[in-house]
């Protein structure tokens, strides 16, 4: 069942974030992805106006927000910038919501206070060379030593590999169980032998640093594993039915983005005696844009109800990002489209939603991933 009522926080969530990021994330948007900077600042004044703790319980510093208000926070950021958007989804829908969910109370009051209020940034660290869309393929090796653990092996694609302070780290507990051997370990920046390395050279979001970690005999205590010894792999499934929300409101804010773009522009660039909107062609690619938003903006906020009201969401968060990505992709490269050569510059902003939006479809299960998802939960139907 999905019942949703557009409230009045929403809307002014809506406002604020809107506010935020035409006055703080606006200014320097192309600057930030011609070359590759790290928005620090941002993060901070993030932090402060309680977007870092977004859905996070008032009890560890959090908004207590539901995950529509999220959701709506992250279209809005991510229509202008959404390198900055992944930054804010892993740091809120992954991260906290792990330490959240799954955490010990001293692990959450040691962690979650200083997570909400953005002085610490999170990271989430699955996929390993030989482990991408096989996730259980762990290599990272985790050996009990005591009341310590000694992690070894390589870690990739690692969203706020550099700037992070806090990372969450899977690793194989015990090789012979497999999916069942999988561990969650909580991990400080600085540890000995805990090492981000080169920054990758990306296509897009280009202001997200991505790297890979590689980790050598690095000591953890035992009291920073998150849930218990092998429960790994499921809390890693489960942070990512969280996380696909997000990664989904990410690309329905690159959506929005572009097609604003390509309305404006369509109504003021006059061929053959009229504005372009008037010829049906391009009538007809905006009348697909705005239908494409129309549903991925409900198939997003339906897999958030479902989540906030404790049913099984894990079709809906793969349905809403499979399908918000898709879109994300095709709207943006219509709205490149439509602005000719216009639109192949950077002054536009246009070509950066598409090179923007391509990850989208590949990072937190790629497409084919979000195929395999739904149809088995299709499989377990009892239609
Ligand atoms: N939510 C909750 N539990 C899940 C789950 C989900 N989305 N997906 C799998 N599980 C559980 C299963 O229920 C199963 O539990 P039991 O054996 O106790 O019944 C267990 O995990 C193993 O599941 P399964 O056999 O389906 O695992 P597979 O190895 O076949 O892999 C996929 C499942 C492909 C869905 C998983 O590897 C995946 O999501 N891969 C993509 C990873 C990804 O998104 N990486 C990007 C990281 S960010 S760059």
């Amino acid at each position: 069942m999905f019942t949703f009522e557009y409230s009045e926080l929403n809307e002014q969530i809506r406002q604020v974030a809107k506010k935020f990021t035409e006055e703080e994330i606006a200014p320097g948007v192309i600057e930030r992805d011609v070359n590759a900077d790290f928005p620090v600042e941002i993060l901070k004044k993030l932090g402060e106006i309680g977007f870092m703790g977004i859905m996070a319980s008032p009890d560890y510093g959090g908004s207590g927000m539901d995950t529509i208000s999220c959701s709506i926070a992250l279209e809005e950021i991510c229509k202008v910038d959404a390198s900055i958007g992944i930054m804010v989804s892993v740091h809120n829908s992954l991260v906290n919501w792990i330490f959240e969910n799954y955490g010990t109370e001293e692990l959450k009051q040691k962690y979650l206070p200083r997570l909400t209020s953005g002085e610490l940034l999170g990271a989430y660290c699955l996929s390993e060379p030989e482990a991408g869309s096989d996730a259980s393929q762990q290599h990272t090796l985790a050996e009990r030593d005591g009341d310590y653990w000694i992690l070894n092996g390589m870690k990739n694609w690692v969203s706020s590999g550099h700037h992070a302070d806090l990372y969450v780290v899977f690793a194989q507990t015990d090789a012979s169980a497999r999916y069942k051997g999988i561990t969650a370990f909580a991990v400080d920046k600085g540890t000995a032998g805990f090492e981000p390395m080169k920054k990758e050279d990306k296509m897009g979001m280009r202001s997200s640093d991505t790297t890979s970690i590689a980790l050598t005999n690095v000591r953890v205590h035992s009291s920073n594993i998150i849930g218990s010894v092998g429960q790994g792999f499921y809390i890693a499934m489960e942070g990512l039915n969280s996380g696909r929300i997000g990664i989904a409101s990410q690309s329905l804010g690159i959506s929005v983005g572009a097609y604003e773009a390509a309305v404006r522009y369509s109504k003021q660039r006059m061929t053959f005696n009229k504005p372009i909107i008037e010829h049906q062609i391009i009538g007809a690619k905006l009348a697909q844009m705005a239908m494409k938003i129309s549903a991925a903006r409900l198939l997003i906020y339906k897999a958030a109800y479902l989540k906030d009201t404790h049913q099984n969401f894990i079709q809906a968060s793969s349905e809403a990002k499979l399908f918000a990505s898709t879109a994300a992709f095709d709207i943006a490269r219509e709205a490149v489209q439509i602005h000719g050569g216009y639109g192949y510059t950077r002054e536009y902003h246009v070509e950066r939603m598409l090179r923007d939006a391509k990850v989208t479809e590949i990072y937190e299960g790629t497409s084919e991933i979000q195929h395999i998802v739904i149809a088995r939960e299709i499989m377990k139907s009892n239609i």
